[in-house]
């Protein structure tokens, strides 16, 4: 059973604003213990004491510092092999917000750990239900930062106004480390002065819907690392053919979080089913 917790009550000026900009950035939803863990655990991962098999590896033994800190920019979906990225993915507070923002059932989709540390490459213009389908298109990012995130070190920007924008289905809305490289960026120019950086403390996280136009650029700072874990998720009667061939899967990959569904879904691997979760 999951152990009860301090609900989050979303505010209407916090759905307002949501739908208005985009983007909501909740400040301390995610407590510094928490963030803590996920960042000694990133740190492990990073130094090769937790691997996964085929996805992260030990660094070479005769490995620089530098060389081990640079190994990785993100990993996408360790929440299949490892039960804290499942228990974040499933954080019960940041549901809380999800349940009001695309609910009340809500499916976890994706997972990516970003270490982004000094020098590390930035992101291009995109939009996540490029890559992430879900019809009707539902999908909603929520993006935690582990240490504090500005422009220096290569925070989000998010095109403010662009969340009605259509998915740009043509080639080019693909992200690239090159920031610039992007024909987004001629539809993003449609809003001048309307692109907003996601200045954030550790423990806020960033929620944003699938059609906003985003990126981030390269962690300009000497010795600043920008490291987030951000997870992806629809309304759970959205139906979605990601992350498995078509016929195979479909909703049956994506872990129910919250409420109910007609649709198939999974269950989490590691933690306590939803079905089971404590709601108080
Ligand atoms: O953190 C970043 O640099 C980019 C994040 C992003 O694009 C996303 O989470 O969809």
């Amino acid at each position: 059973m999951q152990s009860k917790h301090e609900k989050y009550l979303v505010s209407v000026e916090e759905v307002k604003a949501f739908h208005e900009d985009g983007f909501l950035i909740v400040q301390d939803l995610v407590s510094q213990d928490e963030v803590q863990e996920l960042l000694d655990h990133t740190v492990d991962i990073m130094q090769g004491k937790v691997t996964v098999d085929g996805r992260i590896e030990p660094p070479p033994p005769d490995a620089t510092i530098e060389e081990i800190e640079d190994r990785y920019v993100r990993i996408h979906q360790l929440h299949f092999h490892l039960e804290i990225h499942e228990r974040y993915l499933l954080h019960a507070r940041i549901l809380d917000v999800l349940e009001m923002l695309i609910g009340p059932d809500v499916m976890a989709m994706q997972t990516m750990l970003f270490l982004k540390g000094p020098g590390q490459v930035g992101q291009g213009y995109h939009q996540d239900s490029y890559y992430i389908p879900s019809y009707p298109d539902t999908l909603c990012g929520a993006w935690i930062a582990l240490e504090d995130a500005d422009e220096e070190n290569g925070c989000v920007w998010f095109v403010r106004g662009t969340q009605y924008e259509s998915v740009y289905r043509d080639a080019q809305n693909v992200s690239h480390d090159d920031v610039t490289l992007n024909s987004l960026g001629a539809i993003a120019a449609k809003y001048p002065g309307c692109e907003i950086p996601a200045v954030m403390k550790a423990g806020d996280v960033a929620f944003f819907g699938g059609h906003i136009i985003h990126r981030s650029h390269p962690n300009s700072s000497q010795d600043r690392f920008r490291r987030a874990f951000v997870g992806h998720y629809a309304n759970a009667r959205s139906w979605t053919h990601w992350g498995a061939p078509l016929e195979e899967c479909r909703n049956g990959n994506q872990i129910l979080a919250r409420g109910k569904t007609h649709l198939s879904y999974a269950t989490p691997k590691f933690g306590t089913p939803c079905a089971a979760t404590d709601l108080s």
